[in-house]
């Protein structure tokens, strides 16, 4: 056995013997082309050239470079059976490793044959995707100009908008909003495919066979309008510009009868009011599930003083004129993560509550968990009654959402607000936004618009699997 063994590994041996011709010194010509190392084989003329070998020669006879002689430390011309049981272990090994980098080398040429496309061929380019090029949609979901009165795309379906509302002018803090569009699209580059995690963590969830980016999946179409273009200089003017983006939209025809369903991309939370009024217009008074830190029904009077007109609208009082209009069914309005100061205590709860919310602040999450959280707000709300829901990214905590206009300590983790969106499965959801994502004060991983794009595939997730399974 031992002699078997000791004999294999002569023949072995042999293999490995450098050829001292081969390293030909000051010999050029005996070498290019040829011979090719591996990598040489799998690149071809990419790396191999009589130019690159005689370069590479230069340095071997310079010694700026060493030939490497995996046998060079033993002699393997006359191995007898003595040496070769002193030395057992390193003879064994180097067996291993040849035996090693063979099947690997054989598996990687194996791997690497290709086979390149005529010089003309260009199918391939039109029909890939690719992760981190070509315009960006959002998930490179179908484009085309929803606002158009032309009846090329006037007359499109839709069943799903996805659509930007680029402003921030209603702030009072950090301004930046108005690139939200761009940095959510910006963190929906890799998303697509189902999700195994799609639900409330309940495996059986018909959620998880959604996938919102592949038509087959659910056959209804889903559609990136764009931005709504929104002029940064007279906020009467962009709102009334957002507005009619949402009607124009809403007046599309969809596959389901009903009107399409719009996911906005905000834009600071002062987007809101245009975006319910337009929902309002095709459903009536809608129950709005707001998830936000900050109660944002302020009384203009008490947030900035209400001195003109056209400061009395801004982000933190959108939900008190979405109240006075009539826009809210007041029976099933909450709040949800609330945790910023009020301004001013008694008169701010009190005014809230005559707006119609409910409140399941941060902190119950600790009390309630998930499921008491979902539980409260379906029992409200059913699955009947027309739902939208905001969120302003603000809800989760500054260290998942650093980058927005107005950050409090002490929010929930992006993990918590999907399972408790997921977990409302079932809910009429009507229309959806994601708001004060403000990428100039993103970190450079993107952390905060990958937190709200993947809000966005919550909402996308619930509203396919309402149409298909409830
Ligand atoms: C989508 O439509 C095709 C063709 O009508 C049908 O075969 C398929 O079952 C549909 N898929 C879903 C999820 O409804
Ligand atoms: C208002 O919401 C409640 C549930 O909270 C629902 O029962 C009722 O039908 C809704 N009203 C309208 C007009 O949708
Ligand atoms: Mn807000």
């Amino acid at each position: 056995m031992l002699f078997l063994t000791a004999l294999s590994v002569l023949g072995y041996a042999q293999g490995l013997r450098v050829d001292r011709n081969d390293i030909a010194i000051g010999n050029v010509e005996n070498l290019a082309p040829k011979p090719q190392t591996f990598l040489d084989s799998l690149y071809g003329e990419l790396v191999s050239t009589p130019e690159s070998h005689q370069f590479k020669q230069k340095l071997l006879n310079t010694g700026q470079v060493q030939q490497f002689q995996q046998s060079q430390d033993i002699s393997i011309e006359n191995v007898d059976i003595q040496e070769y049981i002193r030395h057992q272990d390193k003879y064994n090994q180097l067996a291993a490793e040849k035996k090693a980098a063979q099947s690997h080398e054989s598996y990687l040429k194996y791997q690497s044959k290709l086979k390149l496309p005529e010089d003309d061929e260009t199918d391939d380019l039109v029909e890939a995707k690719n992760m981190f090029g070509g315009i960006i949609t959002f998930g490179g979901l179908d484009h085309f100009n929803c606002f158009s009165k032309e009846d090329s795309e006037a007359k499109r379906e839709i069943d799903i908008a996805i659509v930007g509302a680029p402003f921030d002018t209603g702030v009072s803090y950090r301004p930046g909003a108005r690139f939200g569009p761009e940095g959510i699209r910006l963190g929906a580059r890799r998303i697509g495919g189902a999700s195994p995690v799609r639900s409330n963590g309940n495996l059986d969830s018909k959620l998880t066979h959604i996938n919102p980016y592949d038509k087959s999946n659910h056959n209804l179409t889903v559609i990136d309008c764009g931005d709504v273009p929104l002029t940064p200089f007279d906020n009467r003017i962009a709102l009334n510009q957002l507005y009619r983006g949402e009607r124009a939209i809403h007046r599309h025809k969809s596959s389901t009868k009903k009107a399409p369903k719009i996911i906005t991309m905000g834009g600071d939370h002062t987007i809101t009011l245009m975006t319910l009024k337009s929902a309002y217009e095709q459903y009536g008074p809608i129950n709005v599930i707001h998830f936000d830190s900050h109660i944002d029904t302020w009384d203009p009077q008490v947030l900035g003083g209400g001195i003109s007109n056209y400061m009395k609208l801004n982000h933190g009082t959108f939900l008190h004129y979405a109240a006075e209009q009539g826009y809210l069914n007041k029976t099933g309005c909450f709040h949800v993560g609330l945790r910023a100061p009020y301004i001013d205590d008694s008169y701010d709860s009190n005014h809230d509550k005559e707006c119609g919310f409910q409140t399941i602040n941060a902190r119950q999450i600790d009390v309630l968990g998930i499921k008491g959280i979902v539980h409260q707000l379906l029992n409200q709300i059913g699955t009947e009654a027309p739902v939208y829901i905001s969120v302003d990214i603000d809800v989760l905590d500054p260290a998942f959402a650093p980058a927005t206009g107005t950050m409090e300590i002490g929010g929930w983790s992006s993990r918590e607000l999907l399972s408790v969106l997921d977990g409302m499965e079932g809910i009429n959801l009507v229309g959806a936004d994601v708001v004060e994502v403000s990428p100039p004060f993103d970190s450079n991983s993107e952390i905060t618009s990958l937190a709200a794009t993947a809000v966005i595939d919550s909402f996308l997730g619930l509203m396919i699997v309402k149409e298909l399974y409830y």
